[in-house]
């Protein structure tokens, strides 16, 4: 993959939306959005065939503008469906095994340590996902912000790394990502409350 495919990364579930979660992901695609990760979680979320529908729709769209379609945690919905990829947490299944699954896919990792950053480069992951950078509202079980630090020291380590940033990130704090080394930022709230996607999408994209 691109580091300029990691821009703006939107990151959505059906829990996420107030509005009709399709119409979210098809004005975001048309605001610009660079990539696509479907992550269905929490209180109400589809599960089964109606999952597998809702992500056959969300990868129809994405087809449309030519943007990858990423399923987060779901190895098995990933595999059944053909995303272009995969995005996994530590807690999820191990990358060595991931990575024989999707061989000429896209694997995401999220790190928050110098270690796990190490092992997941090593391991084969195309890019990985460095946050909460600020506080969120849209993870239940997120860890404490840690502000751009470890972001900046991870740009540092591995100068032409695809590295993402998330958790609170926002029109006013894009900036301050940019500048801390991040090639893109991944948001959920940002794009999904949002009264005015295009403008939203383009100050969050500092490519344009
Ligand atoms: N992982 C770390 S923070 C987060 C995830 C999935 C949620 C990001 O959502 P928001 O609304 O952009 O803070
Ligand atoms: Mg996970």
């Amino acid at each position: 993959m691109k580091r300029t495919d990691l821009a703006v990364y939107f990151i959505m579930g059906t829990q996420n939306c107030i509005e009709r979660p399709l119409d979210v992901l098809e004005e975001a695609l048309n605001a610009g959005i660079t990539i696509f990760q479907l992550r269905e979680k929490g209180e109400g979320s589809l599960k089964g065939h109606n999952l597998e529908q809702f992500a056959l729709n969300c990868q129809m769209l994405c087809k449309q503008y030519n943007v990858p379609f990423i399923v987060n945690d779901d190895v098995d919905l990933a595999l059944k469906v053909d995303a272009d990829g995969v995005h996994v947490g530590q807690d999820d299944i191990a990358l060595e095994t991931i990575r024989a699954k999707f061989e000429n896919k896209i694997v995401g990792v999220s790190v928050h340590t110098k270690e796990e950053l190490e092992k997941a480069v090593a391991g084969g992951a195309d890019y990985v996902g460095i946050g909460p950078i600020y506080e969120t509202q849209s993870k239940a079980d997120a860890k404490k912000p840690a502000g751009v630090t470890f972001l900046h020291q991870a740009r540092i380590q591995y100068p032409e790394f695809p590295i993402v940033a998330i958790g609170g990130i926002n029109e006013q704090n894009t900036l301050e990502v940019r500048q801390a080394g991040a090639d893109g930022v991944a948001v959920i709230s940002a794009i999904c409350q949002s009264t005015n996607r295009k403008e939203t999408v383009q100050s969050l994209n500092w490519l344009l």
